[in-house]
């Protein structure tokens, strides 16, 4: 990777992957790109940014000619929920973007990243132990496109050899930008009012598990997996990656460790029940192991202690 593209460079993963790309590779060299004219602070400080509509191929096409880019981590899409209220617009962004940045990599010689999600499975998939090939059948719209795209980026693969690789993120958990309306949102939002209220409003039942990370395992596991060596990959596309798995019920208890005043109540919004009701609970991630070294390095309790101290002083609050 010598010159790399970020397009939704400033959603949850975007923000960190930039900076953690920035870091490894040189800012000269990493070009965030957002639909927003005005990104936060740290990406345009760091770096260059750029602003365009995913959609737009030529825009696309043009900022990859102009900074050479031979690699695009394709970050932008909406997430599960955002895309279940405005289902075509979630199909035109997620599958039209897809297919730009697929396009563009054929074109220039690019090697692509594409995140797929735990929302490319569906109530028929075996929920515990996931398997890395299996039925996918998922019912939400983002799901579709999830396994949409896994599909393409095969196809782009053996079509045409374009170096697609990608992963399945479980629900990621992290401080920097907030996650824009997916399922596994409640696991970010319960630790800002954890800090600032004490109290926190569930739109999932207590007894919801669900396969979850910390994003710093996230940023690793992308950047990883596209330095590993291309013959030893026998999937490429869709590695299904987990590190923990817990519901609202054992998040909370682990942070009445640190706040033992803190509560939850629940007002379940059907939505996003059903969305989560539908996915693992835990993947198997034996093949992202074997074939490029895979291991998380934060469980439920390290992330827990981590993430409250970020906010904290994210927020100018106090532990106690
Ligand atoms: C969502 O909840 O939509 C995402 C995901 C698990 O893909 N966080």
């Amino acid at each position: 990777m010598k010159s790399i593209l970020v397009t939704g460079a400033t959603g949850q993963i975007g923000v960190e992957l930039t900076q953690a790309l920035r870091d490894e590779y040189g800012a000269a060299y990493v070009t965030a790109a957002g639909h927003t004219s005005q990104p936060p602070g740290d990406l345009t400080q760091t770096g260059r940014y750029c602003h365009f509509d995913i959609r737009d191929a030529s825009a696309l096409n043009q900022v990859v000619e102009n900074y050479h880019c031979d690699t695009i981590f394709h970050l932008a899409s909406l997430l599960s929920a955002v895309a279940e209220a405005k289902p075509l617009e979630a199909w035109d962004a997620n599958m039209n973007g897809l297919i730009n940045v697929l396009e563009t990599a054929r074109t220039h010689g690019c090697a692509v990243f594409f995140p797929s999600s735990i929302g490319a499975f569906g109530p028929e998939t075996t929920g515990f132990n996931t398997p890395q090939d299996t039925i996918q059948r998922p019912k939400s719209l983002y799901g579709i496109t999830k396994v949409s795209g896994e599909l393409l980026c095969d196809y782009y693969f053996h079509r045409y050899g374009v170096d697609t690789r990608g992963l399945r993120y479980p629900g990621l958990i992290s401080n920097k930008a907030l996650p824009g309306g997916g399922t596994t949102d409640y696991a970010v939002d319960i630790f800002y009012a954890a800090v600032k209220n004490r109290h926190y409003d569930c739109f999932l039942r207590g007894d919801t598990q669900l396969d979850m990370m910390y994003m710093p395992d996230a940023i690793t596991a992308a950047i990883t997996l596209m330095e590993a060596d291309s013959a030893k990959l026998k999937h490429r596309n869709a590695f299904n990656i987990t590190a923990m798995s817990f519901t609202p019920e054992q998040l909370t208890t682990e942070i009445q460790k640190y706040l033992p005043d803190f509560t939850v109540s629940y007002c379940v919004d059907p939505v996003r029940q059903a969305i989560a009701d539908s996915w693992p609970r835990h993947m198997d991630d034996s093949a992202a192991r074997a074939e490029w070294g895979w291991e998380a390095k934060y469980d439920m309790t390290t992330m827990v202690k981590d993430m409250l101290e970020q906010i904290t002083v994210k927020l100018n609050k106090k532990l106690r």
